[in-house]
């Protein structure tokens, strides 16, 4: 595996010089922040990012996320002028030697909680969904502001977007995707891109929207709808996780070299469909990170790996999910695992 790290760009108070001085960390996944979702990244700011990595002394392993525009979710009569698009932002990030795009196919949100900052016994903060909170919630009364989710919307636009999705079940969601890769995996093939799907977080529907990457059984029917080594994976252990339906080790060996990007991140399952962030560490969560870790070993997992979300601890601010600490001790344990299966 090659370890990487998520940056959020030039703003991200958690510096690339900062996240070089990491142990054994090379690669850097990162996006564009400023274009607005549907429009094309231009080669320009691509190569641009690039260089802005490389002269810190990293690489750029990852794009995260490609967003997919609504309309291609929905089905819309005006999805092909975005999937040219997005088309055209896989040549450019091709042409830049950029080797794995990570994208999700979330309706209108992405990952959800109903809490940013539950305290843990040891004082640290972490991110916590509880089931029953979340059906209290309403996304559609303005307040609420999740750092998952796109602020760009307007409320009406939201309301209209949240009816337009009354529209779609499982079936055609499934449907709308299968009609996006048979598109854009034409072009990954062609330039040499792998593409990456994150499964939904947390994975089940929520406020009413469908959610349809969640498992086993729906990871296979992803790499069935185009067959290309290019239609690949992120296989993400805290999104998956939360399930305990799901085996992690026996899917990572089962979906094997379709797995461009591995995420890892311990969650703690609290009840049903309810779960908080944990550290990396196996005992301080539901997932036996050496279990998982020694599953990619087996499959000969050379793609980038990257720590998940962490903890606030040590009295950092900032991105919840993203502070520097406890992400850098998941790194630094994901080494020494890998370390140790290495030489066993
Ligand atoms: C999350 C997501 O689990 C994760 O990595 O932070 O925001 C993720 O980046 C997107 O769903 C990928 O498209
Ligand atoms: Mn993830």
């Amino acid at each position: 595996m090659k370890l990487t790290f998520r940056w959020f760009g030039p703003d991200d108070p958690v510096r690339l010089e900062f996240i070089r001085q990491i142990p054994g960390m090379t690669g850097i996944v990162t996006a564009i922040y400023d274009i607005p979702v549907g429009e094309v990244w231009p080669l320009n700011r691509i190569l641009a990012l690039k260089e802005e990595v490389e002269r810190a002394g990293l690489s750029l392993e990852v794009i995260e996320s490609l967003p997919v525009h609504e309309d291609i979710k929905l089905g819309r009569s005006t999805r092909d002028r975005y999937i040219k698009n997005y088309q055209m932002a896989l040549k450019n990030l091709a042409q830049a030697k950029i080797p794995v795009v990570c994208y999700n196919f979330m309706p209108v949100f992405d990952w959800t909680r109903s809490q940013l900052d539950r305290r843990l016994p040891d004082g640290s903060t972490t991110l916590a969904y509880e089931e029953s909170k979340v059906l209290q919630m309403n996304p559609l009364s303005g307040d609420l502001d999740l750092p998952g989710w796109d602020t760009s919307y307007q409320k009406n636009e939201l309301v209209e977007l949240m009816e337009a999705y009354q529209k779609i079940n499982e079936e055609t969601l499934w449907e709308n995707l299968r009609y996006f890769l048979q598109k854009v995996v034409k072009t990954a093939d062609e330039v040499g891109i792998k593409m990456a799907i994150h499964p939904d977080d947390p994975p089940w529907p929520i406020f009413g929207l469908p959610r349809i990457i969640r498992n086993e059984e729906s990871l296979e029917r992803l790499i069935q709808l185009v067959d290309s080594p290019n239609n690949g994976l992120t296989f993400c252990t805290g999104s998956l996780g939360v399930d305990p339906q799901n085996d992690l080790p026996r899917m990572i060996r089962r979906f094997g070299n379709r797995i461009h990007f591995a995420h890892c991140r311990n969650v703690k399952r609290t009840g049903e469909k309810s779960f908080e962030e944990s550290a990396h560490l196996s005992s301080s969560g539901s997932i036996d990170m050496v279990e998982v870790l020694k599953a990619y070993h087996d499959i000969g997992f050379n793609g980038p790996m990257r720590p998940d979300h962490g903890r606030m601890i040590w009295g950092e601010t900032g991105r919840p999910g993203y502070g520097l600490y406890d992400r850098a001790l998941g790194a630094a344990y994901l080494n020494g695992i890998w370390e140790a299966l290495n030489k066993a």
